[in-house]
């Protein structure tokens, strides 16, 4: 069992979690435009930055070695649940890309290192009628792609940045990258991989946010 099970709302995230809805509701940062993701690089509506920001609710668990788990399950014929160093002994890929994130920053040529997820899914073998995949996190977090969106070259589970090992703020040891996503598809901390029949929107899918979150579509809120 994982100890520290953290709880996201609570007296001092409810306030942002309610601003953040809000801009859902009244639709903010919307510029109303179709990118065109074979002529440009940055999405509608995102502006670039250097670095890395960090966002959360502000519960940051302590992933230590020793509490790291990760399960796969749910619609499968293998389940797994694999401790950090049976993580570490699959097959490393490495890739670079972009992130764009719905409050509006993107940044390049991002270096990843970790697990592509095509190995995942040659482990657990989805059943036939698995069609949905929820990712479930340290803090409680859950999000939610389809698995024609999960089963793409270029999203991995990740443990290394730019060379070093993703910090705790950033979701280390472990977590996930969608990077045709907008980033909180990307789950911090990640604990499970959950395969499922039918669709189950996570935390901010169900807090106005966009089921689909397609940058180039604009797809932030709805
Ligand atoms: N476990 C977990 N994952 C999460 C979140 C979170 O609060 N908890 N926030 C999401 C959101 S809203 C964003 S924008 C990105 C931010 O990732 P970063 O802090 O590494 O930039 O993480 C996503 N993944
Ligand atoms: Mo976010």
């Amino acid at each position: 069992m994982v100890e520290d099970d953290v709880t996201l709302t609570g007296a001092i995230k409810e306030k942002l979690i309610e601003a953040k809805q809000g801009w859902a509701r009244d639709g903010r940062l919307l510029t109303g435009t179709t990118g065109d993701r074979e002529r440009d690089r940055l999405p509608p509506g995102q502006r670039l930055v250097k670095d890395w920001p960090v966002l959360d609710l502000g519960v940051e668990p302590d992933v230590t070695p020793r509490k790291f788990r990760l399960d796969l399950d749910g619609a499968v014929e293998n389940r797994l649940s694999l401790n950090l160093d049976e993580y570490m002994a699959l097959p490393m890929v490495e890739s670079i890309s972009d992130m764009h994130c719905v409050t509006q920053w993107s940044n390049y040529d991002n270096h990843w290192k970790g697990v592509s997820v095509r190995t995942i899914l040659d482990m657990v073998k989805p059943q036939k009628e698995a069609k949905h995949v929820i990712f479930h996190s340290f803090d409680g977090y859950t999000t939610n792609i389809r698995l024609d969106q999960f089963d793409q070259s270029d999203v991995y589970l990740v443990h290394e940045w730019n060379g070093k090992p993703i910090n705790r703020a950033h979701g280390g040891p472990v977590r996930m990258l969608v990077p045709q996503l907008y980033l909180w598809k990307s789950a911090k901390w990640l604990r499970r991989i959950q395969f499922t029949i039918s669709d189950h929107p996570g935390f901010w899918e169900t807090r106005g946010y966009h089921n689909n979150a397609d940058p180039w579509l604009e797809e932030r809120y709805g």
